[in-house]
């Protein structure tokens, strides 16, 4: 377990008790390998992007220390989000009960079939660069090579309303 090697997944559901849904996605989570949560931001209630015809989601983003690499990291989220009753999406961007996304691992680049890190959209998203700001607005996208505050900064007004649940 380097310690450069903080990890930041998005946490987010828009079925079911959405709020319950992150919660216990966290939890299982961090039961698989020796995981540790290191941070937590809010929880947010998010409109819909890519695909707005849906119902709002509640979002959060975490960082843990784990001794996974990002395969097997990768693999344990499907295994939690498989728990909470996802089935395979109908609808790309469409309605999830648990979605788990690796956004950074440390600094690493990775393009590996389906494992592409960091996050191809994480950058333009509010529901994540806010509560990656919640945790640490200086940390660096490796790509990018922007803070995630002034990625926050650069998406402007708009859409992508965000807002702290109750
Ligand atoms: N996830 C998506 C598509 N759109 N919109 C919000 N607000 N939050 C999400 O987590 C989200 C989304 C695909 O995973
Ligand atoms: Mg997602
Ligand atoms: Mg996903």
């Amino acid at each position: 377990m380097r310690p450069d090697n903080d990890v930041f997944l998005s946490v987010g559901s828009n079925l079911g008790d959405r709020l319950e849904n992150c919660k216990r996605g966290i939890l299982e989570l961090t039961a698989y390998g020796t995981t540790f949560l290191t941070g937590q931001s809010p929880f947010y209630l998010t409109e819909p992007v890519d695909y707005p015809d849906q119902d709002w989601f509640v979002n959060a983003v975490i960082r843990i220390r784990t001794d996974l690499e990002p395969e097997a990291l990768l693999r344990a989220a499907r295994s939690v989000q498989e728990a909470a009753g996802r089935r395979r999406d109908r609808i790309r961007f469409g309605p999830r009960i648990l979605d788990l996304d690796i956004l950074l691992y440390g600094h690493r680049m990775i393009h590996r079939g389906d494992l592409v890190v960091p996050h191809p959209r994480m950058h333009e998203r509010r529901f994540v660069l806010q509560p990656m700001c919640d945790i640490d607005p200086d940390v660096m996208h490796p790509v990018l090579k922007k803070s995630m505050q002034s990625l926050l900064e650069t998406l402007g007004e708009g859409n992508q309303q965000v807002v702290v649940c109750p």
